[in-house]
Formats: structure tokens, sequence, C-alpha cells
């Protein structure tokens, strides 16, 4: 197959699910043609069937609001009819969606057919798709999509709560990993330049927005520390990092948190973790836990949208309440402080982690992508 996919470029979890999904599917012979406005951070391209198109928007100065909607359709409509393509798959449904449905009438008004496939990712439907100033047009972009998929069951019913005018089937198709990238054993000894005299390692990874709550991680890490010996490591960026860093001089943590910005592979520094923290407020899915997981890292998170499809409570980890940093921090102490408990909670994050391999979810998308296609023969 031919496939568009249009994502995000950046370090977000719908980005990186987008690039690893095109990835999967040019080993798997399939030709895939990514659509966004830079080069997604995780895309190389050691295979003849990877492609990427660059959507640049001109800074016209009466534009004060550049309309990225409109070149990304222009965009889209080129693609299609000139590399020949047969579906396209957009991820995050702002603005990816209505401007497939544009391009899908432009393209459908010169006698070609396109159907897309729109993938929910979480904010685009539990904090800035419901906000009015979008509602009408996502609900009709949803409806109008071929099929829609969402990565987690949380996310479907908040979808047909959030938007009551959601008609659509919506086909739960979780996130994944490549386990076969996960060889941790490697690194170990890359762990003394974090931990010198042999702390635990805790670690958060996100993007630093209110929604993520890193001030309850570094809460949650100031108990644990006072308990255990332990040092912070913190991976990537946002807006939330000067109010973690004034934080961590209030908590006097400083200096047992080392914060290494943005990494696009995170599974060497995941590999020598002990612990992954995610305190979040929502999370659709949680994909930096699922990868922490694939790492051999149990995940000590709040118990908010799907991440009780992730984190199996006792199992793979811990959940708490949004804000319950008191549980979060016993919790987190429970599984640092016996050796052989940690251990046990590394092998069974391990397990967890083995339920969202490729291999088993790659086939949905490629059974859906064959459903949609046949369907719109028809
Ligand atoms: O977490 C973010 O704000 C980034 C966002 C995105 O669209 O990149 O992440 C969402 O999609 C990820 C991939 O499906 C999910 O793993 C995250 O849980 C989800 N984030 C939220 O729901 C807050």
């Amino acid at each position: 197959m031919k496939i568009g996919i249009v994502c995000y470029p950046t370090f977000g979890g719908s980005g990186v699910v987008a690039t690893e999904l095109g990835l999967a599917l040019a080993e798997k012979g399939h030709q895939i043609h990514f659509i966004s406005y830079s080069q997604p951070v995780r895309l190389d391209f050691f295979s003849g069937n990877l492609f990427y198109h660059e959507v640049s928007v001109s800074d016209y100065p009466l534009f004060d609001y550049p309309p990225y909607e409109l070149v990304l359709a222009s965009k889209l409509v080129d693609v299609v009819k000139y590399e020949k393509l047969d579906l396209l798959h957009v991820h995050y449904a702002i603005p990816h969606a209505s401007a497939a449905y544009m391009a899908k009438q432009i393209l459908a008004s010169q006698g070609i057919k396109i159907p897309f496939i729109t993938t929910l990712h979480g904010t685009d439907i539990t904090l800035v798709g419901k906000d009015p100033s979008f509602e009408p047009v996502i609900t009709f972009a949803i409806n109008q999509s071929d099929a829609v998929t969402a990565v987690s069951e949380s996310l479907k019913d908040d979808t047909y709560a959030n938007f009551p005018s959601v008609r659509k089937e919506i086909n739960v198709i979780p996130n994944f990993i490549r386990l076969e990238d996960y060889k941790t054993d490697e690194n170990k000894c890359h762990k003394k330049m974090y931990a010198p005299n042999g702390e635990r390692l805790l670690i958060h990874i996100s993007n630093f927005r209110k929604v993520k709550r890193v001030d309850d991680v570094l809460r949650v890490f100031d108990k644990v520390r006072k308990v255990i010996p332990s040092k912070l490591i913190l991976v990537g960026d946002g807006p939330e990092r000067p109010v973690i860093e004034k934080l961590c001089r209030e908590l006097d943590t400083c200096n047992d948190i080392k914060s290494l910005g943005k990494i696009v592979n995170p599974e060497q520094i995941l590999g020598i973790a002990d612990l992954f923290l995610l305190t979040s407020e929502t999370e659709s899915f949680g994909l930096a836990a699922l990868e922490a997981m694939a790492a051999k890292t149990p995940v000590i998170s709040s118990n908010s949208g799907g991440l009780p499809e992730v984190n199996k409570n006792g199992f793979s980890g811990y959940m708490s309440n949004v804000g319950d940093i008191d549980d979060m921090a016993k919790n987190a102490i429970r599984i640092l402080k016996d050796e052989l408990v940690l251990n046990q909670f590394k092998l069974n994050a391990y397990e967890q982690a083995k339920k969202f391999n490729i291999d088993a979810i790659l086939p949905m998308y490629e059974k859906l992508y064959k459903d949609v296609l046949k369907a719109s023969v028809n």
C-alpha cells in the first residue's frame, strides 16, 4: 500500500507513534510518505520505502496566524495525486483530520478517491479539542473520517462523552513499542554516571506541560530520597521547566536531580533507571510509561485516563489518585527498598510491555487499512 502519514514532528507521543508506525509499515514493504512541517524527530531514512514531504507555511505579513491547515490540505492534495497514495492516516485530530477532509473533497472534485483514517491521541480530545472553539470542526472531521482509532478504551469513552454528536465507530488500537529496541542490559555501566554511590535512579520523561504535574514528580522524589538514597533524572522540556527549577530550590533537591533535556531515543537512559514516575492529571495512554516498562523499569503513575490499561497496579508498578503524592511515594519506597522486590517489578514491567509489542499491534492497523480501502472502492 502507499500510505500518507500526517503527524506532528515533535517529541510528543502522537508524533512518536506515527513515526514508529510508518517505520514498521515501511519495513513490511509498504510505501510510506510522511507529511509534516518538519522532519519527525524519530525518522531516519534507512529504507527505500520512506519519503518525507515538508509543509512550508509562508509568513505573509497579513497573517498573524499563518493558515497551516490550508497549506497542509493543499500539500495532501499534491502528494496524494503525484505519489498515487492509496490512503491517508492522520495522527492527532487538530487540524489534521479537517485538513484531510478538505483534501479528500478537493481530490473528489478531480475524480480521485482518497480515504482517510484519523487516530485520536489524547489532548486533541480531552483538553484542546473539547474547547468550544474547536468542537464543531472536530466532531465533523471525526464523523467524516473513513475510520477512526483511539489509543485506549478510555480515550474512546472520552471522545463520546466530550463530543456528543460523534456517531462514528471508534476502533481502539493501543500504542506500541518495538521490544527489540530495548536491549537494556548493555547500558548498565552508564548508571554510575548518574548514581555514583549506588543510589536508586528515578526518571520522568515528558513535555513538561501543566497536564503532566511535574511538580508532583519532584515532591514524590523528595519524599523517596528522604528514606532511600536516590537520584532523579528529568528528560524533556516544556513550559513548566521554570516552575520545576524553582521548586527544586525550594525543596533543596537540585543536587539530586539531573535534567537531560530532550532525547530522541530514550531507551538507553530508561534502561538504567529503577523507577519511572508519571503523575499526570490525565493521560490517554502514557506512551512514556510503556517505553519505561519495555526497558524493564516499573512505573509509579496516577490512575487517570488510559493509564490503568497500560500500568498494571501491583504488578508492573502502582497507581494512585491524581495528586496523591503520599501514596505515590509510599508505593515507590515499597518497590525500591528491597532488591528482590525491585527485580521482580522490573521483570513484571517487561512482561506487561510485551503485550504492546509492535508484532501484536501492527496487524490491527494493516487490517483497518485493508477494510477502509475495500469499503472505499465499493
Ligand atoms: O502528552 C502530550 O501532551 C503529548 C500528546 C501527543 O499528542 O503527542 O500525547 C498524547 O498522545 C500520546 C500518544 O498516543 C499518549 O501516549 C499520551 O497519553 C497523550 N497525552 C495525553 O493524553 C496528555
